[in-house]
């Protein structure tokens, strides 16, 4: 507040001329403080020009202040033999300076703010019992650029006392949105928004830097970005708090701190990540959300297979993995030579081996196949299991062994049979890591009789000779080595032929085929198809809004002027040729894409003149501009609505070419309605929604789609009916000045524009509904620009991250209401036009539905949660004690009367409590609507 008259105490002092005019009174208020008002009432004398100047009053750099004035006016006919000159008005003034004492401002220098009348002017003043009916008015004053400014009150001859009149500016109160706080902001001139950058709140970091938007009426608008809670603090009730004991956050991206997983703790708050439990490890890549695991015990159940000079080892998982899924296990071999030669690790032998498949080390199956050892060599295989955290452990690690001794055989084959009585052996020997052959032993027996024959050799391949005819026998062969004799390999058993040849009688060989048999299955899928069912289903929250887009049979489609091979024959089928003679040209009204808009007057043969406007066509077009410019004839002639621009007839014969359409007095919406900021009534506002609705919902049942409805685009004629123009190919996007690149390459006015159209070009009568969201919006406030100066882009994130434009000032709340049901994301959840019309009519017979608005906070109802609202709740009891319990109550409760009764002494208190009431009792004898 900047100033406030109530407050004052002693003189104001405010400049007051001629001596004879405004007079400076105090009043006994009921408890007896004097009360400072200005007055005046030199109503039986004429040509009064009575003048009270302020003090100069700083502007603590406010752009846009308010005044608000409390005063009693008297109804000239209350007051007996007063002349005709009597007034009940007076004009309010101000004059910005930087100077705090100007001995005097002249009367032409002072900015009219209003003429101030009252609402409730009375009869008769009875100080006694009765209430004093005050009014109360406030006024801004926008764009101040001075250190300060005077008020003046200028009277011509009206009774009026001035009670109170208090200055004030509004701010943006601190507030924090998202964990971003934001100062404390001086609100912009007109209807500006201040763009505010936020600071994260302690312990708070940067997740995408936090702006807001300071509206002109001291609210906070559509916040962008946000901060978070860094590691070890989480989120309550706007600020961040650290983790308790037991819990921890590890990511500023996490919203709440959690208990500690498993074996963990954390013994401190504020914790980010929880201490393992002593034997409990964490691995470098484990989430801090996992329990902390343990190494395994050793692996279970171990078994080995010796095949010679290989061993196949297999094992279980080990009973406790740790809590971890990551078990793999390592195979260490120890060799013990024996004869008292101490183990060792068993190293490349002479082959390079032992080898390993599939690896010795990192197996992730309890198997491991162990060749390339060294015969009759003792061995000890061990098997650890280990897992992400074993590397951590301090302890030994857990293992099972197994000990084998190795043996080694030679493969024997028949090499050939030379002559009668005689064999050739080959074989292969044991492989070189088994150590070094010292020889090869062969020997061979009668199988009947079993006497066997050794022989010896140093080479792999030996001959048989001196067998008997027709005998069986049975050969062996084993090395010897440094180690000792090897065992005998896999024997061979040969008969010698009666005539002394030999067959090998092991050797067959059965072939097998096997045949599977094939068979074809020749099915068929039935389709089930029923046309008759095909149903359309419809998504919705149970709105009341009954999906009923049924196109009537009959009801005309759009045609599309593409689908014409001559576009000429399109403008000659929808489009009257008129007589260039019949068309005379008034004044230039605007500019178009393709040339001038003008007014003019229009006579046919038999008919009425008529104003129309007139399009034309700039010389030097192209075949294609002409093609284009006359498509919107094409498109509008094919409309018969009164709440759709209306198509005359086109010049197509001679130059230049042009398209007349009916006269709209009023021009384009938008400008329409900024120049008559407030002047209507809010019946007359939805009436001229409703009209464009009717307009938009004839456009969608002939599934014409405009793409471009904004209230630039609405035409006004003198009797406030809106008709929705601008149609044509090429303007969509292309004249049209709000229309931006998007990064698909189209052009598209963003702020007007359905989500889905901008992201995908899903143009419909749903996202034409969505625009004509907006230009409710922009009805209500007046001509504002939607989302006023915030870059595409951020309309664009905002709209995405679910904000919506705020219900514009003295907005009601249904209308509000139906412009967010417009802005439904999904658009099958939007209503469609014939809903919006049927709403809009509903409110037009019931008004009454318009009467809660959508930014004053919910009346209270009771005493009590009235006290509770302008927090003075501390007297609930004496006000129940009184007997005032509802709201009703207070209206008609005498002011002067309150505090003393309900004990307030405060005089501050008693001060907001009696302000209060007054204002109430202003609303309840006011109509809204
Ligand atoms: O806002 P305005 O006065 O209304 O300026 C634009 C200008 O021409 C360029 O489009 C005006 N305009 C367009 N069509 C008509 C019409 N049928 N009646 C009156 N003014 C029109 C529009």
């Amino acid at each position: 507040t900047l100033l406030d008259s109530m407050s004052a105490l002693g003189d104001l002092g405010w400049e007051a001329y001629p001596a004879e005019g405004w007079e400076e009174i105090s009043v006994m208020d009921e408890r007896n403080t004097p009360m400072r008002t200005y007055q005046v009432c030199n109503v039986m004398e004429a040509s009064q020009n009575n003048w009270l100047r302020t003090g100069h009053i700083a502007r603590e750099g406010a752009r846009r202040i308010y005044v608000e004035i409390k005063f009693t006016l008297r109804d000239c006919n209350s007051l007996p033999g007063v002349p005709g000159t009597c007034k009940e008005t007076f004009n309010m003034y101000y004059y910005e300076s930087n100077s705090a004492n100007l001995r005097h401002v002249r009367e032409s220098q002072f900015i009219k703010i209003d003429t101030i009348a009252a609402d409730e002017s009375f009869t008769q003043v009875d100080v006694g019992d009765r209430v004093m009916k005050l009014n109360t008015e406030v006024r801004d004053i926008s764009n101040l650029s001075k250190k300060g400014f005077y008020l003046a009150f200028q009277d011509v001859g009206a009774c009026i006392a001035l009670v109170s009149v208090r200055v004030f500016y509004k701010r943006c109160p601190l507030a924090v949105r998202n964990l971003a706080q934001f100062p404390d902001t001086v609100t912009g001139g007109d209807s500006a928004l201040v763009e505010v950058r936020g600071s994260c709140v302690a312990d708070a970091e940067e997740l995408e830097a936090p702006r807001m938007y300071c509206g002109a009426d001291g609210g906070w608008l559509v916040p962008i970005g946000r901060c978070v809670c860094k590691p070890g603090f989480e989120e309550e009730e706007g600020a961040c708090r650290p983790c308790r004991p037991g819990t921890y956050k590890a990511s500023a991206m996490d919203a709440y701190c959690t208990k500690c997983p498993g074996h963990s703790h954390s013994p401190q708050e504020q914790a980010s990540e929880c201490i393992c439990e002593k034997g409990y490890y964490r691995a470098e890549a484990d989430s801090r959300s996992m329990a902390c695991t343990r190494p395994p015990s050793a692996p279970d159940n171990p078994i080995s297979t010796i095949n010679e000079t290989s061993v196949t080892f297999e094992w279980s998982p080990p009973l406790d993995n740790g809590g971890r899924g990551d078990v793999t296990y390592n195979v260490h071999c120890a060799r013990c030579p024996g004869a008292g030669r101490s183990c060792g690790p068993c190293g490349p032998g002479g082959g390079g081996g032992p080898h390993f498949t599939p690896r010795q080390f990192g197996l992730s199956m309890g198997k491991v196949l162990v060749t390339e050892l060294q015969a009759h060599t003792n061995y000890t295989f061990s098997v650890e299991a280990l897992n992400g955290v074993s590397h951590l452990s301090p302890t030994p690690r857990q293992q099972v062994s197994v000990n084998i001794t190795t043996s080694q055989t030679v493969s024997v084959m028949l090499k050939e049979r030379k002559r009668k009585g005689s064999v050739t052996l080959a074989w292969q020997g044991p492989d070189r890591a088994s150590g070094a052959v010292l020889e090869y032993e062969v020997i061979y027996y009668e199988k009947r009789d079993q006497n066997y024959t050794v022989l010896k050799t140093k080479s792999n391949i030996m001959t048989v000779n001196g067998l008997k005819p027709g005998t069986t026998y049975v050969f062996r062969v084993r090395a010897r080595m440094d180690g000792g004799y090897g065992n005998y390999g896999g024997e061979i058993e040969l008969e010698t032929s009666h005539d002394g040849e030999c067959q090998n009688v092991l050797d067959h060989e059965k072939q097998l085929f096997s045949i599977s048999p094939y068979f074809r299955h020749c099915g068929y899928i039935k389709a089930k198809q029923d046309p008759d069912e095909e149903m359309q289903f419809q998504h919705g929250r149970g709105k009341s809004f009954p999906k009923t887009s049924i196109k009537l049979p009959g009801s005309r489609t759009y045609i599309h002027p593409h689908t014409y091979e001559d576009p000429n024959q399109a403008v000659r089928d929808f489009a009257k040729e008129i007589d260039a003679s019949s068309i005379r040209i008034e004044r230039v009204i605007g500019a178009g894409e393709f040339g001038e808009v003008c007014s003019g007057r229009l006579k046919l043969p038999g008919k009425r003149e008529i104003c129309v406007a007139i399009k034309s066509l700039k010389a030097g077009y192209t075949d294609k501009q002409r093609r284009d410019f006359l498509s919107e004839a094409s498109i509008m002639g094919q409309f018969d609505h009164p709440n759709i621009i209306h198509l005359e007839g086109v010049v197509t014969k001679c130059k230049p070419v042009m398209i007349i359409t009916e006269y709209m007095e009023n021009g384009s919406l938008d400008t329409f309605l900024k120049k008559h900021d407030g002047q209507f009534t809010v019946i007359q506002l939805v009436g001229m929604l409703r009209g464009i609705a009717s307009g938009m919902k004839y456009l969608s049942d002939m599934s014409y789609v405009h793409r471009d409805l904004a209230a630039r685009n609405i035409l006004v004629n003198s009797n406030l009916v809106c008709k929705v123009s601008d149609f044509g190919l090429s303007r969509v996007l292309e004249d049209d000045p709000e229309a931006a690149y998007t990064t698909r390459g189209g052009k598209i006015p963003i702020r007007w524009t359905a989500p889905e159209a901008i992201a995908y070009r899903k143009f419909t009568s749903a996202s034409d509904v969505w625009s004509y969201g907006i230009v409710m919006w922009e009805v209500i406030s007046y001509g504002e620009r939607p989302y006023w100066e915030m870059s595409n882009q951020d309309v664009i994130k905002a709209i995405d991250e679910g904000y919506r434009l705020p219900a514009p000032m003295d907005c009601p709340l249904v209308l509000h209401q139906l412009m967010l049901d417009c802005w439904e994301k999904g658009r099958s959840d939007r209503p469609n036009f014939g809903q919006i019309v049927n709403a809009l009519d509903k409110l037009i017979r019931s008004p009454g539905n318009l009467r809660p608005l959508a930014n004053s906070s919910p009346p209270a109802s009771t005493v009590e949660d009235w006290l509770d609202s302008i927090k003075m709740g501390q007297y609930k009891e004496h006000f129940a004690s009184a007997g005032y319990v509802t709201l009703d109550s207070l209206l008609f409760i005498n002011i002067r009367s309150v505090t003393p009764l309900m004990g307030v002494t405060l005089a501050g208190h008693q001060k907001k409590i009696l302000s209060s009431i007054q204002s109430l009792q202003t609303q309840g004898t006011h109509v809204q609507v």
